[in-house]
């Protein structure tokens, strides 16, 4: 019943939530109805050559008017809690003279209004990627400005949306914000800087977090009671070899740089981890010691520590660590791959979905522990897990069992390990954009046809196995149940 792949049957508590996420710019459309600005996604789509046959989130799900059908689905699955973003450019349409855009504050609210009168609490992310243009245009974040603009905007959505509004969500996945936009370029805005912008913005973003939080916690907790984490995405690091012990610390210094970069300041000291900071500063290799890694002040270390009320964690796959060789760091871009020093792969007899990404359930219950060690066992409430399947097929059987076996790693770790989980979130309600692949990924518990213009919403199989789930609070044991 302990044993690690046997399937275990187990029941989380009434108090457990469950749910379904999206992101603002991945199913709202209407990318410039009713004041709303360009933000670097809509220039990055429109500019071709970034996204599969040069499609775009123009109106992908047209959520912005068919948000009625999400709440309808919503309803269907009997979701606990709904995870979204707000869109920034809609709301400050240009934060250099931070004017509120009251058509997209009207939207907001008459769409949470809704999800709260269905019974749904809704989970809000204030920025999940789409940065407003004029704020790219400035200087991104490399300009410190956007700290006040940042805090700015969080102001009007705490005050706007604080009554309705329990879960609050600062970054959907800094990391993919700041190596994938401007360190491999992939994702918008499409820079290429590895050595060194993904390390100056997240220094920045570290700081907007730290002072949105503090900002709830002064001005809008003692009022609306409510809980303000951050969402950080991370692979399961294990060591190739469990049993070499460069192998084991590897793991550990790829955890460190991924997850670590931004939990070791907000979850432990305030500061990155020693040897995230050793890493980078040798690979620097600088005449006079300095390194690609920015340093916090002691004020800032202050600033940064603690501000937190539980740990949003967006988790799909496991990698295998060995210390990197020669080969390897010069098969990498110098800077932050680089500085890692970890080869990462992957065991080729894992199972692979039909995109191409590698099944490995027991790293669920691995990244937990993780977090149960190394952050204290801060309440974690999985924010996304899920996988993308190219067709959208209604009888997605395949769909189901990933979702199966992870939530029954999640649940081990519960009732096991004692690790401290409150909740959990399919990536995603429904078919839409996903980034450079467009509709070519499907990962929604509902269906989506891009070709109907009504854009009907229509049930997978997975949507009504999740619903059964949800009712079950787990797999009830198969002897209590007969
Ligand atoms: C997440 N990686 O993105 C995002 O939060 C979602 O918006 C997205 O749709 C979902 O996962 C599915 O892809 C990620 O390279 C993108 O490790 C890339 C990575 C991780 C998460």
């Amino acid at each position: 019943r302990n044993s690690t792949n046997a399937f275990y049957y187990g029941v989380l508590p009434e108090n457990f939530t469950w749910g379904a996420s999206t992101a603002a710019y991945q199913i709202e459309g209407a990318w410039n109805e009713d004041g709303k600005s360009e933000n670097i996604w809509d220039r990055f789509c429109h500019e071709g050559g970034h996204i599969v046959m040069n499609l775009t989130g123009d109106v992908t799900c047209d959520s912005y008017h068919k948000w009625r059908d999400d709440i309808t689905t919503m309803n269907e699955i009997g979701l606990k809690h709904y995870r979204f973003s707000l869109s920034w450019s809609r709301i400050v349409p240009d934060p250099t003279t931070g004017v509120v855009n009251e058509a997209g504050v009207n939207f907001y609210l008459n769409f949470i209004t809704a999800v709260k009168q269905a019974g749904i609490e809704p989970m809000v992310t204030l920025f999940h990627w789409d940065l407003p243009q004029i704020l790219e245009d400035n200087g991104s974040w490399g300009n410190e400005t956007i700290i006040k603009q940042y805090q700015h905007y969080a102001d009007v959505a705490f005050s706007r949306f604080g009554h309705l509004v329990k879960y609050w969500l600062t970054f959907n996945e800094p990391w993919v914000t700041t190596w994938m936009g401007y360190g491999t370029g992939q994702y918008a805005p499409g820079t290429k800087q590895p050595a060194t912008l993904p390390y100056l913005y997240a220094h920045t973003i570290i700081k907007c977090h730290a002072t949105a939080w503090r900002l709830y916690d002064t001005t809008y907790r003692a009022r609306f009671n409510g809980m303000v984490s951050i969402t950080l995405n991370t692979n399961f690091y294990a060591p190739k070899n469990s049993s070499k012990p460069e192998d084991v610390e590897a793991a550990e210094r790829a955890a460190q740089f991924m997850v670590g970069w931004f939990a070791h300041p907000i979850y432990v000291d305030g500061d990155y981890s020693q040897v995230m900071k050793d890493y980078v500063r040798r690979n620097t290799n600088s005449t006079d010691g300095s390194s690609r890694l920015p340093t916090f002040t002691d004020t800032d270390k202050l600033f940064i520590k603690g501000t937190f009320d539980y740990f949003g964690l967006n988790h799909y796959t496991t990698s295998l660590c060995e210390p990197s060789d020669a080969a390897h760091q010069a098969s990498v871009p110098k800077g932050y791959l680089g500085d890692m020093e970890v080869k990462l792969t992957v065991d080729p007899t894992w199972p692979k979905s039909p995109s191409g990404s590698y099944i490995v359930p027991w790293g669920m219950r691995g990244i937990l522990n993780f977090i149960r060690t190394h952050y204290n066992n801060t309440p974690v409430i999985v924010t996304e897990n899920g996988l993308s399947d190219p067709n959208g097929t209604l009888n997605d059987q395949f769909r189901i069992q990933y979702l199966r076996s992870y939530i029954d790693e999640l649940i081990k770790a519960v009732l096991i390990d004692k690790c401290n989980v409150i909740g959990y979130t399919v990536w995603t309600l429904m078919d839409n954009f996903e980034w450079t692949s467009a509709i070519t990924k499907k990962m929604g518990l509902y269906y989506v046809d891009f070709d109907d213009p009504q854009r009907r919403r229509v049930a997978k199989q997975s949507a009504m196995w999740y619903k059964r789930v949800i009712a079950d609070r787990g797999f009830p044991d198969p002897v209590l149940i007969g």
